[in-house]
């Protein structure tokens, strides 16, 4: 069955294993630490960023690319944790993708003011595979703009729980996130987790 040729939002999906999912985020944070990249124009992002999975997403100032390495540590990425892929494919499958199985996941922690730039995804070998996203904790703002870098941007709120997949023309899109307003949420503090689940190799 092909794939959904727009996003699929999955409000909540994803809000009765938020405990565990926290917990296995702690768990990869403790082995591969959450840290503010730098991008290639020189500074560092306001978000910070870890790893888990055989492939990594890391930006350097000479450029971005996935790797099997933490270039911190030198070290393997931790292992994505079972839950994670499950709840990927899951999702997947629910937007039509059949045999969604990420090699990669790319963990954002936001704190308020945090921000990511409208960009796009391309540095994934195949882009009929979608992107999977999971919220977690404080909501946000999400800019969905189009193919081209100056289309409009409509607005969109991520909230705890929910789970996109973003597939077909919709992976390909220029997207961000607005600065995220200071709040306190039960599970997460004064964060936002976006787990984004990739085959990127
Ligand atoms: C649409 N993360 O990590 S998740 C990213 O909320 C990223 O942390 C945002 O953009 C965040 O690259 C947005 C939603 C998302 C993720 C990947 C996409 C939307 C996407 C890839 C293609 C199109
Ligand atoms: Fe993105």
């Amino acid at each position: 069955m092909p794939g959904s040729n727009e996003l699929v939002a999955l409000a909540g999906f994803a809000a009765p294993e938020a405990p565990a999912l926290s917990a296995d985020i702690e768990r990869v944070a403790a082995a591969a630490a959450f840290r503010h990249m730098v991008v290639p124009g020189g500074h560092a992002m306001s978000v910070a960023m870890t790893n888990c999975g055989a492939l990594g997403w890391v930006t350097r100032r000479t450029g971005y690319r996935y790797t099997a390495t933490d270039p911190e540590t030198g070290k393997a990425w931790p292992a994505m944790p079972a839950r994670f892929a499950e709840l990927a494919a899951r999702a997947a499958a629910a937007a039509g993708f059949g045999g969604f199985a990420p090699d990669a996941c790319l963990i954002n922690r936001y704190e308020p003011g945090a921000r990511m730039g409208l960009h796009q995804d391309r540095d994934e070998a195949d882009f009929r595979q979608p992107i999977v996203s999971v919220s977690l904790g404080l909501p946000a703002t999400f800019l969905w703009g189009g193919p081209r870098p100056r289309d409009p941007v409509r607005r969109i709120r991520l909230g705890h729980g929910d789970v996109v997949v973003w597939g077909g023309a919709s992976r390909l899109f220029f997207h961000g996130v607005a600065p995220l307003a200071r709040g306190e949420h039960p599970l997460t503090g004064a964060f936002r987790f976006n787990l984004t689940l990739r085959m990127a190799g």
